[in-house]
């Protein structure tokens, strides 16, 4: 008789699931593997008395799946960004593009509130509060913050998505885990501030008020070729609110449509005029990839 376990993390061959609120190591076959076993996914096992080891058979339908980070069934994303290190609000819109995709509609969090100026606040809060779920500032060194943090991930399972350094893993220690940190000291304004990459695999963690959240590797690259350029619209909340009020059916939103409904509200302040220009820059991206790779 096989039982239904969520995997907490796949290394190698090698996976933990969780089992009645309780970590059990399992095996992971190769197919499976294949087929992308990842954090997050439920999975069918049973004890495989020749291995001495639970051996997991197979992956049960997912409710989404993203793969940069590699994670399924996802309730709550949280994008972190912060001054330090300097923050990329390109690969930033990206982030949120691809979630937007797998219908997960995120929040963003301002980490290391002790140390960024209330300026890089009021920025993060211009541009992106219509197109998140919330915005909200913590801080993992003071505390500050944490107490709204928790109340989001009780009883759901939660993703933490960032650049390496941002503060993903300190987040989850505050909380009352234990796991290594970017030991890079990072200050304002220094060149050399980005980081290597301290969490390799993401990992889903159990904390003692009862959520589950996974600590992911930090990534710069994202691409997103498979997109329609013309579907990229869709993927921002405030642009694809005037996108579809706009007469011209065919319009491409582009600066020079006179009587565009976005460029209106991009001419009005109703749509960042940053967020637009960074839509315009991946969509010329989007297009140039995949004509060069003749999609
Ligand atoms: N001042 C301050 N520093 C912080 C805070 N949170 C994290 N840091 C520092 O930021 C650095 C990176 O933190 P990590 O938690 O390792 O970052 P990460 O996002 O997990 O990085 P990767 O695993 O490489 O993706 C460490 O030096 C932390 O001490 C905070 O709230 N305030
Ligand atoms: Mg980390
Ligand atoms: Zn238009």
């Amino acid at each position: 008789m096989s039982s239904v376990g969520q995997v907490l993390r796949v290394v190698g061959a090698d996976a933990l699931i969780l089992v009645d609120g309780k970590p059990v190591s399992a095996l992971c076959p190769k197919m499976l593997k294949l087929q992308g076993l990842c954090a997050g996914d439920y999975v069918e096992y049973e004890f495989d008395a020749s291995l001495n080891n639970n051996l997991i058979g197979k992956i049960l339908p997912r409710k989404n799946h993203i793969d940069r980070p590699t994670i399924s069934n996802v309730d709550n994303a949280f994008v972190l960004v912060s001054e330090v290190p300097k923050p990329d609000f390109y690969v930033l819109d990206k982030i949120l593009v691809n979630l937007g995709i797998e219908n997960i509609a995120p929040y963003i969090v301002i980490s290391k509130q002790d140390i960024v100026e209330d300026n890089f606040i009021d920025i993060v809060k211009s541009q992106y509060k219509n197109c998140v779920k919330d915005i909200i500032v913590l801080s993992a060194l003071n505390g500050d913050g944490l107490d709204k943090f928790i109340q989001l991930t009780k009883s759901k399972v939660s993703v933490l998505i960032g650049q390496s350094a941002v503060g993903k893993s300190s987040l989850l220690n505050a909380l009352g885990l234990q796991i290594k940190t970017n030991s890079v000291a990072l200050k304002v304004g220094k060149k050399r501030e980005r980081g290597k990459n301290t969490t390799k695999n993401s990992q889903l963690y159990l904390t003692s008020y009862g959520a589950l959240i996974a600590d992911t590797p930090g990534f710069k690259m994202l691409d997103l070729e498979n997109l329609e350029p013309e579907q990229l619209s869709h993927y921002y909340p405030e642009i694809r609110e005037c996108a579809v009020k706009c007469q011209y059916s065919d319009c491409t939103h582009l600066p020079n449509n006179e009587g565009c409904q976005v460029i209106t509200a991009v001419q009005k302040g109703k749509i960042p005029v940053e967020r637009y220009d960074r839509y315009i820059r991946l969509k010329n991206a989007i297009q140039k990839k995949r004509s060069f790779y003749g999609k």
